[in-house]
């Protein structure tokens, strides 16, 4: 991150002003602070004038404290207690696309339990060959593999459906995170017990339960258990922390993030689906007649500005500025993200900072220049399948106002000449 403060060293700033003029963001301007009459640059720091920490200061690392502030949040009065609840990731914070764990949303329906390896089994049972247990240890035996996907509760946008409602980022869309999983595909577990029992599979189902109180039990359609979900037991290549689900929890690339069962107990193969709880009265969506949607387990495409937003400030006057946020779709990669500073009057397409990958956080910046202007900062993504997100009206028309899961409306930021930014509504 550029600061205002120090003058670049002179090769640093050629290949610098290099860089600005091909990409033609005239950032010369940014970093033009004199080192004459800085402390900073003329002094001797105390950092430099005597010796850091050593080397086991803090065995497992924590965020320095000037970053104390990028933490997991939650909204009291959206629940009764912090038991059955959520609380938000700082996506406003945070650059890249990978969520430290550490930050990374929770929302547990009892409670986040401590399960130990040693006391932890999986069940598999119901149409099946040979009914099977297997220990923590039996699950790292079998062929695993590494994946990265975006983990977004249905309920992610949720509080904004009649109108603006959350002054931030974190809390309009931070029930999102995004991890790169270690795990064995469920279907090599359901091999293993054998799916001869099932016969045509192509109208089965499992359930899932985990292990705690709520067990958060979800029917999955065979073909989705069959294709690329994952029972996993590492995130970000070390192990799932507790909240996450420690020590195995089952991963539903693309799929809303209550089916992402935590503690994962038991697996039964059967004929049709349970309609358990968490698939009837709730995660589904009630429509303007009364009628309510049900199975709706793929996430649509969506996308935020991160940044400016609400928590995050312009802080740096007019010129050259990098307007960054966050797009992904459950039904494959991010082909393409615009973003409007108008409201959704005119559209620039912004650079993706990688290729996105299938059901996975894709990271997008726009390069420009800030008139010290108000701006109706939007962004609106695209996916593989043609898909582009929506406008709250247009999802309204179809959806009306009684929903609460599955919002992926194009979200607007009014930034104000100070640089301010509000959660607004035009359209
Ligand atoms: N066993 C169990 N699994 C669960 C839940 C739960 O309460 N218990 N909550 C679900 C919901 S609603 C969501 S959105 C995700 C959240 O996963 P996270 O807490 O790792 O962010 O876990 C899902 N899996
Ligand atoms: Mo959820």
């Amino acid at each position: 991150m550029m600061s205002d403060k120090p003058t670049l060293p002179k090769a640093t700033r050629r290949t610098f002003l290099k860089g600005a003029a091909a990409t033609g963001t005239g950032v010369a301007l940014a970093g033009a602070a004199k080192a004459e009459g800085d402390p900073l640059i003329t002094e001797v720091q105390s950092w430099a004038q005597g010796l850091g920490d050593g080397v086991d200061a803090t065995p497992y690392g924590l965020p320095i404290q000037f970053e104390g502030d990028v933490v997991r949040r939650n909204v009291e009065w959206l629940t009764a207690d912090t038991i059955s609840s959520i609380n938000f990731t700082p996506i406003h914070a945070l650059d890249g696309t990978i969520t430290p764990q550490g930050c990374a949303f929770e929302r547990h329906h009892s409670g986040a339990i401590e399960l130990r390896k040693e006391d932890y089994r999986l069940m598999i049972n119901g149409m099946v060959d040979t009914p099977l247990v297997f220990s923590y240890e039996d699950i790292e035996r079998f062929p695993r593999e590494n994946h990265v996907y975006f983990c977004e509760c249905a309920a992610n946008t949720g509080m904004e459906w009649a109108g603006a409602q959350l002054n931030g980022a974190q809390f309009t869309h931070g029930m999102i995170h995004n991890m790169e999983y270690t795990g064995v595909p469920l279907r090599t577990l359901l091999e293993e017990a054998g799916l001869g029992a099932a016969g045509d599979l192509s109208d089965k189902w499992v359930y899932i339960e985990g292990a705690d109180a709520s067990s958060n039990g979800r029917s999955l359609p065979m073909e989705k258990a069959l294709d690329d979900v994952l029972v996993a037991f590492k995130a970000n290549g070390e192990a799932l922390r507790m909240e996450h689900g420690y020590p195995v929890r089952l991963v539903v690339p693309g799929w809303e993030g209550n089916m992402w069962v935590k503690w994962l107990r038991r697996i039964e193969v059967m004929d049709g689906p349970v309609e358990s709880r968490e698939e009837t009265s709730k995660y589904t969506d009630t429509l303007e007649d009364g009628t309510s949607r049900k199975w709706t387990w793929e996430m649509d495409a969506k996308s935020v500005v991160t940044s400016p937003s609400p928590q995050s400030p312009i802080t740096h006057g007019p010129g050259p500025m990098v307007i960054s946020g966050l797009a992904w779709s459950g039904r494959g990669r991010i082909t393409r993200v615009d973003v409007s500073k108008d409201g959704g009057k005119t559209w620039e397409t912004a650079r993706l900072a990688k290729p996105g990958e299938k059901m996975a956080l894709t990271r997008f910046y726009l390069d420009t220049e800030w008139d010290g202007g108000e701006m109706l900062l939007q962004s609106r993504a695209m996916d593989e399948t043609g898909y582009v997100q929506p406008t709250k009206e247009a999802l309204r028309e179809v959806r009306g106002e009684n929903s609460i899961y599955h919002n992926n409306c194009i979200q607007t930021w009014w930034v104000k000449p100070n640089g301010e930014a509000e959660n607004v509504e035009v359209s």
